[in-house]
């Protein structure tokens, strides 16, 4: 059987480059390597404030961004991570196998807990647990994620590893899957941080659905330095971050980006990115209103992926009960 893969993606429709070059590319990419499923995570969203009256109209952004993208459903399994409750009940039983400690020490949840104005929720604690009960519920093997998820992946292997420690050979235990190049796009503004949805300048993230004319001007205005050499350097993180950027969207590798712009300046080269990546981006952006204009069509793509996924994810339950001492309960029983 060829590989299983999985991942997940937040419901926003503010998806950026950063989502764009280091995770949905590489779910376009896995549908011709093995069998792909991915999955809208609503019930990630919800550990941080949000909106509920937005939460089915962020689902469907998402959903038209990743089929924009060249996600199909003939050839992937996608589906809406809430309509599986099967995620929900695994994430209970892994959590006896998953140190509190662990959690405790996790990136994201330092960062994001620290910046909680009002209330840091369990749910963004468990957060990780989720993630594993998502990947673990398929048996998948791998997971294309961005750098920023690697700690999540590892974490989700150490569970998978107790569990069957602990209650015999159940779960398969994957393997992060991060790209050579654009693995951690960083914002134009702030080049020593992640462009990320919730954390970074709004000048300095480009959105997915950016306008054109929005787009040149971000870069137009990114952060460079003081020098005029295009190459990158540890001391010039916003110009080896362009770089990186134009290497991805254009798929050379970065030498070959250097070696064009060699004594070109900053001025032209941020010229060059920006209207790169509006050629990169403009595709999905005309695709993406067409699709995001019929929700009935999305809702009916959702029905059938949630019925394939509950197939996998209610075996994978099925012996995790078993292995546990819980009566098994298959569908239908
Ligand atoms: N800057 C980035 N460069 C490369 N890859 C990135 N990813 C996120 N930021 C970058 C990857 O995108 C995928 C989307 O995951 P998500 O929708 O669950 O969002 P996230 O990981 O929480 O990242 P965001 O969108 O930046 O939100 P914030 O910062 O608010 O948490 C993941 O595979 C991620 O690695």
């Amino acid at each position: 059987m060829s590989e299983r893969i999985f991942s997940g993606i937040q419901p926003t429709g503010r998806k950026h480059l950063g989502n764009y070059i280091g995770a949905i590319t590489q779910y376009v990419a896995g549908q011709d390597r093995g069998e792909a499923i991915y999955c809208v995570v609503d019930l990630h969203a919800i550990s941080v404030p949000y909106d509920a009256s937005a939460l089915q109209s962020s689902v469907y952004d998402v959903a038209a961004v990743l089929l924009a993208a060249g996600l199909d459903p003939e050839r992937c399994l996608f589906f809406r991570q809430s309509d599986v409750q099967e995620h929900t009940e695994l994430t209970w039983l892994l959590s006896s196998v998953t140190a509190y400690g662990d959690l405790t020490r996790m990136h994201q949840f330092k960062e994001k807990s620290a910046s909680q104005r009002e209330l840091v929720s369990a749910a963004l604690l468990y957060y990780p647990v989720l993630m594993a009960a998502d990947v673990l519920a398929y048996r998948a093997r791998e997971v294309p994620v961005g750098d920023d998820q690697r700690q999540h992946v590892e974490l989700m292997r150490d569970i998978a590893e107790r569990f069957n420690a602990r209650f015999g050979e159940t779960l398969v235990v994957p393997e992060h899957r991060i790209p050579e190049v654009g693995a951690r796009i960083m914002d134009l503004q702030m080049p020593e941080r992640k462009m990320s949805t919730t954390g970074g300048t709004p000048q300095g993230t480009v959105l997915v659905l950016d306008a054109p004319n929005t787009v040149l001007k971000k870069f137009r205005s990114a952060v460079t330095d003081s020098g005029t050499e295009v190459r990158r350097a540890p001391d010039k993180p916003g110009v080896s971050n362009l770089i990186e950027i134009l290497s991805a969207v254009t798929r050379r590798t970065p030498e070959a980006v250097e070696a064009e712009f060699d004594g070109s300046g900053y001025g032209a080269f941020k010229t060059a990115v920006g209207e790169a990546v509006i050629e990169y981006l403009t595709p999905v952006r005309e695709r993406y209103h067409e699709l995001r204009s019929d929700e009935a069509e999305l809702e009916r793509m959702f029905a059938l992926g949630a019925d394939k996924a509950r197939a996998i994810a209610g075996e994978t339950l099925a012996d995790v009960r078993t292995a546990m001492g819980f009566r098994a309960v298959r569908a239908g029983q």
